[in-house]
């Protein structure tokens, strides 16, 4: 328990994480329960698989907060979003047996799960959102990873100013989690551009800069070590946990 307290700490106040609220997760006692909750806290210790807490419809937050790098603004992205998304492809590819480009359509053919869930930002913020998607274990399912795959990468449409792209990745077990699911829709209603758009991560059993936005890509590698900054995530490239377990 102390260790987690000591990486959300030094995580909130040594970056300026994805807004300038460095004292936010000391005034959020919700937070601090949550991660001082003696079972989330085995979970993320020992690894096993916890299910995140499930709400009602009337918890959600209607005004979901928007947070992180910019929404992507580049001209790709603009065709994407003049023409409903109609030409993006989300990739599946890497180490499996079967590579594949799922259009929009096609993923909203798939079976849909749909879940209440709270996102916890580690700047000490909470949202309730109402996600529904595909399984990511489903698209994993059809792809197949090989004997040597270990993670699955999430590439993404945007970048900070100096043009690093955001990216994330899980390994095979988290990524097979029954609440992992790639979500099109929050809150009834297709993604919006500043929540990801059209199809991003949501991971409820970790940290919100897990649930990557605006996915383009996904792939399954054996290593991140030779991705950019070798750590396995934008953040975590600049120090923050690979694992975010809550
Ligand atoms: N591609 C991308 N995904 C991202 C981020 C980002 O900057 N880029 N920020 C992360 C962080 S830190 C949080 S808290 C959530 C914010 O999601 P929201 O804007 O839907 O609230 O997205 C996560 N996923
Ligand atoms: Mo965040």
């Amino acid at each position: 328990m102390k260790r987690r307290l000591f990486i959300a700490s030094t995580i909130s106040s040594a970056l300026a994480a994805c807004s300038p609220i460095g004292t936010a997760l000391n005034n959020n006692g919700g937070f601090h329960r949550l991660l001082g909750a003696a079972q989330g806290v085995n979970h993320a210790l020992i690894g096993t698989r916890g299910m995140a807490r499930e709400y009602r419809d009337a918890d959600v937050n209607r005004d979901f907060r928007v947070n992180g790098l910019p929404t992507p603004s580049d001209a790709s992205y603009q065709r994407y979003v003049a023409d409903d998304f109609r030409s993006y492809r989300l990739v599946v590819d890497g180490a499996v047996e079967r590579k594949h480009a799922y259009g929009l359509d096609a993923l909203r053919a798939m079976s849909q799960v749909t879940q209440i869930t709270r996102h916890d930002c580690v700047e000490g913020w909470s949202a309730i959102g109402k996600w529904s998607g595909v399984l990511l274990g489903g698209l994993l399912d059809v792809a197949k990873p090989r004997a040597d795959a270990r993670y699955v990468v999430f590439h993404c449409m945007d970048r900070d100013d100096q043009g690093t792209p955001y990216y994330e990745s899980l390994d095979l077990h988290e990524a097979r989690h029954p609440q992992t699911l790639l979500a099109l829709r929050l809150n009834d209603a297709n993604l919006d551009p500043d929540h990801g758009a059209p199809v991003r991560l949501r991971v409820p059993t970790q940290l919100g800069y897990k649930s990557a936005k605006w996915v383009k890509r996904i792939e399954v590698v054996g290593s991140y070590a030779n991705l950019f900054g070798g750590s396995g995530g934008y953040w975590e490239d600049q120090g923050y946990e690979w694992y975010a377990g809550i």
